[in-house]
């Protein structure tokens, strides 16, 4: 080419005239308000974004990501001074005790999001890009509307269980990401069991090199031709999990470690058995269900608990370090010669009480951290450490009786919010625990139980359904199990208690379906053979 043209910039090309496709807003969680206006707003490639200052920048950036994902088009950021506009504002005018909060206007000449704080920001911009994603296409009518919305929960939570089966960092961020555009903040990530220890400790190298792996059952973990044996090990190096607690710090998700004690610890006891109760060495568990493995309670076993904690406390920046509690059955304890030994030294009359004692005494080394403690609801029995936060698992009983005591409380009942179990009768369900968890199930719990006072509510922090990953050997599996019901979730965490209708909702799940599709995600298909 001559140089002279070469120096110039390209001309664009003409935006192409493309068909509109008119919204019909499916938006989940339903939002605290919506008021419909005259009117339409017309979104297509000429669409720019405007936004001053980093904040608002990111959270344009983030809007950009999910457009260009489900309607094929990245809008561009543009001077203040371009029409039409998508425009995203901090608003300090706005209460800044609702940093969640935001409100959205869509006019015809234009659109604006405002918020307090870049939380509220980021949320309604995932409002604003669902009511594009309402219909497929780059260039889309959304009616004109108001939205004033915030949370109803400050946690909306999702455990991960990565001790049984493990997944990708891939696959975690791909959680993420669909974590954020559910409006979910809270990633609960189960990273020690009895069948894995996923967590680098550098000052344990057995952990990596015993604790990480199992040899699973059967030509799984045994190749039938060489006899040789084929171990599941994996675990996450200390780079990895930074860069996982910063990619959902991108997305306002804050990861709350789990490392679970004094039971759910035969993997560490395979790899140190000098912490167990007995001193006897097993194998990394490969079955599931409850174990009888359970730390000992010795002063070098609390300083191997306490390095942990440590390295737990540097690499998570959460208030929270959960401290498991669960199903710690206490034979071991009971016949353990030197546990014994050490309750007659402390006066302690049997083992709940010892168990009590265990958890008191994280919390005080939690609390020199600066971080607070979060249990399954058996660190109820014996006692709660008195700043404990209870996670109530088995029914809403625990948690009723911890926000009695005046304790904060997530919900997190098995019966409604376990996303290892069924969630259909459909033949084509994979396998999971026999029992049923519906779509319907997730979407009707409640998380406020009505007998507790106005004064003991509002410890009631929110909700939180778990993925437990014993019968989920693949991330196909994992997001079969995790969505759709994930939808059901995020609306029961977020969306005002008068606002959720179940039928109404399956209206609007259709368009949450086609975005999963967009993003990959491989959701279930039994909840619909069953409603045919
Ligand atoms: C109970 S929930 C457990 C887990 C299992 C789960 C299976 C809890 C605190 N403990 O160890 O994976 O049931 O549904």
């Amino acid at each position: 080419c001559l140089l002279a043209a070469c120096d110039r910039e390209p001309a664009p090309p003409p935006a192409p005239s493309v068909a509109e496709a008119t919204a019909r807003p499916a938006l989940i969680p339903a939002p605290a308000s919506v008021q419909t206006r005259e009117g339409s707003f017309r979104f297509d490639r000429g669409t720019h974004l405007v936004a001053e200052g980093d904040a608002a920048r990111r959270v344009a950036v983030s809007f950009a990501g999910l457009v260009a994902t489900t309607q094929g088009v990245t809008p561009a950021l543009a001077g203040a001074d371009t029409a039409p506009a998508i425009a995203f504002v901090l608003d300090p005018s706005m209460p800044a005790d609702a940093p969640e909060a935001y409100v959205l206007e869509v006019a015809p000449q234009g659109v604006r999001v405002a918020a307090a704080d870049e939380r509220g920001l980021f949320y309604g911009a995932v409002t604003l890009w669902q009511l594009l994603s309402s219909a497929q296409g780059e260039a889309v009518r959304i009616p004109a509307l108001l939205i004033e919305d915030a949370p109803r929960f400050g946690w909306r939570g999702l455990m991960l269980d990565s001790a049984r089966h493990f997944q990708s960092v891939e696959q975690i961020k791909q959680l993420l990401d669909a974590m954020a555009w559910h409006k979910l903040n809270v990633f609960h990530w189960h990273l020690t069991d009895d069948q894995g220890w996923r967590i680098e400790i550098p000052k344990y190298p057995k952990l990596m090199e015993v604790a990480a792996c199992r040899i699973p059952a059967g030509e799984a973990g045994t190749d039938p031709a060489t006899g040789q044996t084929r171990p599941y090990c994996g675990y996450y190096t200390q780079d990895q999990i930074r860069d996982i607690v910063a990619y959902a710090a991108d997305r306002h998700i804050t990861v709350v470690p789990e490392f679970d004690m004094p039971g759910h610890v035969q993997a560490v006891v395979a790899a140190y058995p000098e912490y167990g109760s007995l001193g006897d060495t097993p194998a990394v568990s490969n079955e599931w269900g409850v174990h009888q493995y359970l730390f000992n309670v010795d002063e070098p076993t609390f300083d191997f608990i306490e390095d942990v904690l440590d390295e737990i406390v540097a690499l998570f920046p959460a208030p929270y370090v959960h401290i498991g509690g669960d199903e710690a059955v206490k034979d071991q304890w009971e016949q353990s010669e030197r546990v014994q030994a050490r309750m007659a030294e402390l006066g302690i009359a049997d083992e709940t009480a010892l168990q009590s004692w265990f958890v008191k005494r994280l919390e005080t080394y939690l609390e020199g951290k600066g971080k607070r403690l979060l249990g399954w609801d058996e660190i109820l029995d014996g006692g709660l450490p008195p700043q404990a936060t209870v996670m109530s698992w088995r029914g809403t009983e625990g948690g009723i009786a911890a926000a009695r005591a005046g304790h904060d409380v997530v919900m997190t009942p098995a019966e409604s919010l376990y996303l290892d179990y069924l969630q259909t009768g459909s033949p084509n369900e994979p396998p999971g625990r026999p029992a049923q968890v519906t779509l319907q199930t997730v979407y009707e719990f409640e998380p406020v139980p009505a007998v507790l006072t106005p004064a003991q509510r509002r410890h009631i922090l929110g909700v939180q359904a778990n993925l437990w990953t014993e019968h989920l050997g693949t991330w196909p599996r994992m997001q079969h199990a995790l969505f759709p019901r994930v939808a059901a979730l995020a609306e029961t965490a977020w969306s005002p208690a008068g606002r959720r209708d179940y039928a109404d909702f399956l209206t609007r799940l259709p368009a949450q379906l086609a975005r999963y599709r967009a993003f990959d995600i491989a959701h279930a298909q039994t909840p619909f053979e069953v409603l045919a």
